[in-house]
C-alpha cells in the first residue's frame, strides 16, 4: 500500500494523476499547505524540503518501505512500478520520456510557477516580472505546440512525460494565456482532460 501526500497545486495534481494512472493501490493524505502543515517533523522526515508531492511505499522493492519527495521522481517511480508503460520498459523509450519528464519537472513547472506567483499571489504589483514571465510561458506553450504537431503525446505513447505537464497546461491554459493559439496543445490538453484517471484525479479531497 502507498500513502500519498499531497495537495490541491501543480505539482500534488501530477502525483494524483500517477497514482490513478496507475492502478496501485494508494490513500490520499492530504497536507494543508495554508495550515503550513508541510512543515510537520513528521512530514519532514518524508520530505525534507517541506515540499509536497511525497510518498510512501510500504511494499517497495524487496518489500522494503520506501520514502519519496520530488514529483518527477515519484512520477517515475509509480509509472514503473505499475507495469502499465506509463514508463516504459524499453531504453529506447525511456530516452526522450526522461528529456520530456526533466522538462517537466525542471523547467515547464517551475517557471509556470512564476507565472502564477507575479499573476496571482504577489502583493505587490511588479509588471517587468510579470511581462518576463508572461512572455516566458508563451513560449513554453509554443513549444510544446510544434511538439505536439508531430506527435501524439509528449514521448511516444501516452506516459509520465504528459503528466508532468498537465496541470500547468490545464490551469493557465484556462486563464489569461488561453490555449487558442495553441491548436496542437489544445488537442492534447483535452485528450488527457478526458481520461477517467485524470477526472478522478482533480476531484476534492473527499
Ligand atoms: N521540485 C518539486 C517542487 C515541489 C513544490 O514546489 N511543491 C510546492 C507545492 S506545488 C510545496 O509543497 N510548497 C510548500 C513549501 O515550499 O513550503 C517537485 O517537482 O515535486
Amino acid at each position: 500500500m502507498i500513502d500519498l501526500y499531497t495537495w490541491t497545486t501543480d505539482n500534488g495534481y501530477k502525483a494524483r494523476q500517477a497514482a490513478e494512472e496507475s492502478g496501485l493501490d494508494y490513500t490520499l493524505k492530504p497536507v494543508n499547505l495554508r495550515k503550513k502543515a508541510q512543515f510537520d517533523p513528521e512530514f519532514l522526515k518524508i520530505s525534507p524540503g517541506h515540499k509536497i508531492p511525497a510518498l510512501v511505499d510500504h511494499d517497495g522493492p524487496g518489500g522494503q518501505r520506501v520514502t519519496l519527495c520530488e514529483s518527477g521522481a515519484i512520477l517515475k517511480y509509480l509509472g514503473e512500478k505499475s507495469g502499465t508503460g506509463l514508463y516504459p520498459d524499453d531504453p529506447m523509450a525511456r530516452i526522450k520520456v526522461d528529456q520530456w519528464l526533466f522538462y517537466g519537472s525542471a523547467t515547464f513547472t517551475t517557471l509556470a510557477q512564476q507565472y502564477g506567483l507575479f499573476w496571482g499571489r504577489f502583493d505587490e504589483d511588479v509588471p517587468a516580472a510579470k511581462k518576463h514571465y508572461a512572455d516566458v510561458l508563451r513560449d513554453m506553450f509554443a513549444t510544446l505546440d510544434r511538439h505536439l504537431a508531430d506527435n501524439e503525446y509528449m514521448a511516444g505513447a501516452y506516459t509520465v512525460a504528459d503528466i508532468s505537464m498537465y496541470p500547468d497546461t490545464h490551469v493557465h491554459g484556462a486563464g489569461d494565456i488561453g490555449l487558442d493559439a495553441y491548436p496542437n496543445l489544445a488537442r492534447w490538453h483535452d485528450a488527457i482532460a478526458a481520461r477517467p484517471a485524470v477526472v478522478r484525479a482533480w476531484e476534492p479531497f473527499s
